[in-house]
């Protein structure tokens, strides 16, 4: 009886000793990546139990690594396929080249990790020597079959110390349509060994498993063992949710994939289960809040199936409350640097800008995402070198940018300060951090790191402030932190800033602040105008059509350029008209110049003509469907008309809705295509606008090379309502014509 007393006594005391233990660092309850909510948990203490959701230490790393690739290769990259159809005959991956070397030399220069490669995509194309399939890089004619993308890959991995994961696609076409093909062939669940063992190519690895699997699990089980034991150390397993077919109802043995990817992968995160899930687009999009705290109704541990989550809200105090299970599943930003998952040629397919990837960059994975960027080699083996040159640059721009840490000599904590992530401060007793540096220093961005392998995320919402004139000014707010929060501000000079946790769910455990400077760039510009004459100055939008994000990236990166104009065809200059409010533009030259901190972009001019909002087509020889007439004339230079091929001359006929006395035109070619630029042509008036004459001829060249707007001034200039402007002549030998625009400009 007396030792059960003191055994109780003892046993209170401790508990009470590792609560206040606990309890001062900063946590209340023990952290795990997986917390069951249970029946008596009341709202605040599920926000607690969030508030201790952690990490794994596989998870973490992973988190580190911030800014990784993806190589999307195989047949598509020869039939231009983004979606190959499992039929296709291997000999056509006819790769005579590979340097994986310059690959990693590349992505190295970006700054990246890790690169996660397609071993094989939903065409069922195996990229290493499979012991399990012929359909692969061993019957193509790659270094006559005895080729492997992925074992050279992994070496020049190595060579670089880059990271590997692979893409092992469920979806499998070619097992799905060729007659002996494994997926959904409706075989039963029985015992089976992994490996399967093949004559003549025994294992180093001597692991064995036994799983109830039916033929394709089985299949998939005896690729991912090779995957794992001949190419590793392998950090990330990707399983891709798409699927371009089923067949058999084939369901996926995933928990069965995980025990053996646990066991001959312990360092690899598995993307599309519990360890990371996918943001929710292939854009490049992201949350303002992304948290990494998701609930779930069933044990994640223990589930065989993960459906996408791309809701907007996914870890929000309310959405938490609905949840049994409360678990760290990190979000990977994926998209691609080319139009396209897979290589299709140089002129057609668009590579992204520097700046719409380093915005990327700054908006995942600082916005507690990690971001996977694809780059697709090309025909020739190799990366494309506008891929390179935009990766070189990126690589360039977070070096210089992110390298130096401008609080690097500052005070403060130096738990914030010292820019290593195990050490942290606990805002227990006070919700800010304040930081003074020595002389004042002048930045754009501020890194803002949570504890969160031991604290978990737990910011909300938070500000940033700077000493200004006596004062403190805030410069930028958010809401929550997690693995990594950047802030972007207009530059800013000071020697006193401050953080600010304004909501949180416990005592935030702030692990790192840093400041830097971003060199902004003033933008290239675009003019153009609307139907009214309103002016439109506003940043070139990048030629890229695939998935938009509709990110403002200029205003992102670059918050504080001015725009500068003049409407007499003088070039701008810092006095300069400053585009602040709404200008009409009627027969003016126009030039404008992004003006950032001083430093001038280079000028963008446009004439404008007469308003068009009157005019009307009268006539027109022929159009193609989607290319009627109107678009010529609608101050929208991205539609445009085009006849059809048939006849020798085509024409539009415009009615300018009075007579006006005129000086010259304008034409601006359509860009989209070589076909139907006018080379020469003629424009006929009309008193009547029945009979026509001819007023003048005119000539354009170069159009196919350079097709910008081309101006033809008049002899003598005349009045008139009616114009037809026709071509005589189409660059390149084509025969249909194609006006994405038309000016007239007005005598004085
Ligand atoms: C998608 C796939 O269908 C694409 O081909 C690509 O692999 C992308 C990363 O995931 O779901």
């Amino acid at each position: 009886m007396r030792m059960s007393l003191n055994k109780t006594l003892f046993y209170t005391l401790m508990t009470l000793v590792l609560v206040s233990c606990v309890k001062s660092k900063g946590q209340l309850i023990p952290t795990a990546s997986t917390i069951a909510i249970s029946d008596t948990d009341t709202n605040d203490s599920k926000v607690i139990k969030a508030a201790h959701v952690v990490p794994t230490p596989n998870q973490y790393e992973a988190l580190k690594n911030e800014f990784i690739a993806f190589i999307h290769f195989g047949p598509n990259t020869f039939t231009r396929m983004e979606w190959g159809n499992g039929m296709e005959d291997p000999k056509i991956f006819n790769l005579q080249n590979l340097d994986t070397d310059q690959w990693c030399k590349a992505m190295k220069a970006a700054g990246m990790k890790m690169v996660i490669f397609t071993a094989k995509h939903h065409d069922g194309f195996v990229l290493w020597q499979s012991r399990y399939t012929k359909h692969g890089v061993m019957s193509s004619p790659f270094k006559n079959g005895k080729g492997d993308v992925l074992k050279e890959l992994s070496e020049s991995c190595k060579k670089y110390g880059l990271k590997l994961g692979v893409y092992l696609s469920p979806a499998d076409l070619f097992q799905i349509e060729n007659a002996e093909g494994l997926y959904g062939n409706l075989s039963k669940y029985t015992k089976r060994t992994i490996p399967r063992p093949v004559e003549g190519r025994p294992f180093e690895n001597t692991t064995i498993f036994n799983f109830k699997v039916d033929d394709y699990n089985e299949y998939f089980l005896n690729q991912l063992f090779e995957l794992l034991t001949e190419y590793g150390p392998i950090e990330e397993v990707w399983f891709d949710g798409a699927h371009p077919k089923r067949k058999g109802d084939q369901k996926y043995s995933y928990l069965a994939w995980k025990e053996l990817i646990s066991a001959l992968a312990p360092k690899a995160v598995i993307f599309g289960k519990q360890d990371i899930r996918w943001c929710g687009n292939e854009s490049g999009g992201t949350r303002d809040t992304e948290w990494n705290v998701i609930p779930y109704q069933e044990d994640p541990k223990n589930m065989n199936h993960f459906g996408d989550l791309t809701e907007i809200d996914l870890g929000s105090r309310s959405k938490l409350l609905a949840g049994n299970y409360l678990h760290y599943q990190q979000a990977e930003t994926n998209t691609s640097i080319r139009e396209g998952w897979f290589y299709r040629d140089e002129t057609n397919q668009k590579v992204r800008s520097s700046d719409d990837v380093f915005d990327m960059y700054e908006r995942s994975v600082g916005g507690n995402s990690t971001f996977l960027l694809n780059i697709p080699p090309n025909r020739e083996g190799t990366f494309s070198p506008e891929d390179v040159k935009v990766l070189e640059e990126v690589g360039q721009r977070l070096r210089v940018t992110y390298d130096v840490n401008l609080f690097e000599k500052a005070s403060g904590s130096n738990n914030v300060l010292d820019r290593d992530l195990k050490s942290f401060e606990l805002l227990d007793s006070q919700n800010e951090i304040i930081i003074t540096t020595k002389q004042p220093v002048t930045i754009n961005r501020l890194v803002i790191q949570e504890a969160v392998a031991t604290h978990s995320e737990r910011i909300e919402k938070h500000a940033a402030d700077a000493w200004i004139e006596n004062a403190w000014q805030e410069i930028a707010s958010a809401t929550n932190v997690g693995y990594k929060r950047i802030l972007r501000f207009p530059e800013v000079s000071s020697s006193k800033f401050r953080i600010r946790v304004l909501e949180s769910r416990f005592t935030p455990a702030i692990s790192n602040v840093t400041a830097h400077y971003y060199k902004t760039r003033p933008p290239q510009l675009s003019i153009t105008r609307t139907l009214e004459g309103d002016l439109k100055i506003r940043p070139k939008k990048h030629d890229f059509g695939w998935k938009p994000h509709g990110e403002d990236i200029a205003g992102n990166l670059n918050s504080e350029y001015e725009i500068r104009y003049t409407t007499d065809g003088s070039d701008p200059t810092k006095s300069s008209e400053l585009l602040s409010h709404s200008v009409i533009a009627v027969s003016v030259e126009l030039k404008a110049v992004a003006v950032d901190k001083g430093e001038f972009g280079s000028i963008a001019s446009k004439g404008f003509g007469i308003l068009k909002k009157d005019w009307k087509v009268m006539a027109t020889d022929s159009n193609k469907a989607k290319h009627q007439a109107g678009f010529a004339i609608d101050d929208d230079p991205m539609t445009y008309w085009q006849s059809s091929e048939k006849g020798k001359t085509h024409y539009v006929a415009i009615d300018l809705g009075k007579a006006y006395h005129l000086k010259g035109f304008a034409y601006t070619p359509q860009k989209e295509h070589s076909e139907g630029m006018l080379e020469k042509g003629v424009m006929k008036v009309s008193e009547d606008g029945k009979s026509w004459t001819t007023f003048e001829h005119f000539e354009f060249g170069n159009l196919i090379n350079d097709p910008e707007a081309r101006t033809h001034m008049f002899k003598s200039s005349l009045t008139t309502r009616y114009v037809r402007i026709e071509s005589k002549i189409i660059a390149g030998g084509k025969s249909s014509a194609a006006i994405a625009e038309i000016d007239f400009f007005e005598s004085e």
